[in-house]
């Protein structure tokens, strides 16, 4: 689809080299609208914020702007928010767009298809996790408070449920009650970072593959990208959501589950990437929880699928009817493969930290 007129205007209200040849719907995020503007100059990308998720645009854009340049200080290749005319952040109105230059030279990854691949991206965001760490945590907003507050999550799914606002609920029975047999393993993390036995740390949270860029003809890893979510976190929340995500043998939106398979082999060369890069802060204790942090983004990730899905739709972007509640079944199927082989995830873990 041609976006060039609707959206040229609004390209022409940011700082860009050139004319605006044309604007095309690019990529494969969940959240955003994101577009690429090509100019007779160079390449951009053009988002759309999508503000029911992000309703604070200027804490969220405050928030990219002190992470990226904390990272370009240190010399480390990131976003670069391109200004606007009026050398705002990002362009407020009924919407409200951003813009970052375009990441040439890159690829991102739908599944991972090589070992190599994916350990790349487990050190990509491991070193992630290393630059943070050097980031004033006080000085950011937590955007979506309870991101990955598990129990909160099941609560939401709850009322979902209650409401049933789609009239959907009677077609997913089976997956209901699979959430439903796991409520009491909800508070592993919350709970032990209450009680202080896992650190706060400044984490991405949001560490799917496609959310780092690696480079088109080496696949090194380039850049980490989607910085929306930076906030308070566990380690755990980011090494899971990366297995989640990537350690499973098919895409996460695959409608034939015989091909969904939690991999070890998979999770093996992200846990060497990542653990390579984290292995002298990570505290024991983190160690020993990362299979519960594989486990927990994954069910998580898929009650919200499901929890979205029996709303109607109205969180993540769907290309279907039926998408959200294809995506909570290869979830669900994850999170039973997992739930089998927590002690090999366990060991692997060691074996790479000893
Ligand atoms: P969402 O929050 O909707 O997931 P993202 O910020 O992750 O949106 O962007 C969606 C996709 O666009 C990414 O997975 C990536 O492929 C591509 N992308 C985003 N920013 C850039 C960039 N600066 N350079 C190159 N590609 C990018
Ligand atoms: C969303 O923005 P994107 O597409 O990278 C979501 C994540 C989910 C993921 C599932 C802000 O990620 O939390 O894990 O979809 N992001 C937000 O694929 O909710
Ligand atoms: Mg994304």
């Amino acid at each position: 689809m041609d976006c060039t007129q609707e959206f040229k205007y609004v390209a022409e209200s940011f700082q860009i080299a050139g004319e605006v040849l044309s604007v095309l719907p690019y990529g494969n995020g969940h959240i955003n609208r994101t577009l690429l503007v090509t100019t007779t100059q160079k390449r951009y990308i053009l988002q759309r914020i999508n503000t029911k998720v992000f309703p604070d645009t200027d804490v969220l854009m405050n928030n990219i702007v002190m992470v990226t340049e904390h990272l370009q200080r240190q010399g480390i290749e990131t976003l670069r928010v391109v200004p606007t005319v009026d050398n705002k952040s990002y362009l407020k109105g009924e919407d409200c767009y951003r813009m970052y230059d375009f990441i040439e030279n890159s690829v991102t990854f739908q599944t991972a298809d090589s070992l190599e691949v994916f350990a790349e991206s487990g050190r990509a965001f491991g070193a992630f996790q290393n630059y943070l760490s050097a980031f004033d945590a006080s000085k950011l907003v937590e955007i979506i408070p309870h991101f990955h507050d598990t129990p909160k999550r099941f609560d939401d799914f709850c009322k979902a449920l209650e409401q049933n606002a789609s009239g959907r609920a009677h077609l997913c029975q089976k997956e209901i009650d699979f959430v439903l047999a796991r409520k009491d393993t909800f508070a592993q993390i919350t709970n032990a970072l209450q009680n202080g036995t896992l650190p706060l740390r400044v984490t991405h949270n949001d560490t799917k593959l496609n959310n780092v860029l690696l480079d088109a003809a080496t696949h090194k890893a380039r850049a980490v990208i989607d910085l929306d979510t930076i906030m308070p976190g566990s380690m755990l929340y980011d090494f899971g959501d990366s297995i989640r995500f990537g350690a499973s043998t098919a895409a996460e939106d695959e409608q034939d589950l015989g091909k969904v398979h939690f991999s070890l082999q998979l999770f093996r060369a992200y846990a060497e990437g990542y653990l390579g890069q984290v292995k002298n802060s990570v505290t024991p204790q983190e160690a020993l929880m990362m299979p519960v942090g594989a486990y927990m983004m994954t069910v998580e990730c898929g009650m919200r699928f499901l929890a979205d899905y029996i709303q109607g739709d109205t969180y993540f972007a769907t290309k279907y009817p039926e998408h959200n509640l294809v995506r909570c079944r290869t979830q669900f199927k994850l999170v039973a493969e997992m739930e089998t082989q927590t002690e090999q995830m366990r060991k692997i873990i060691e074996e790479i930290l000893n």
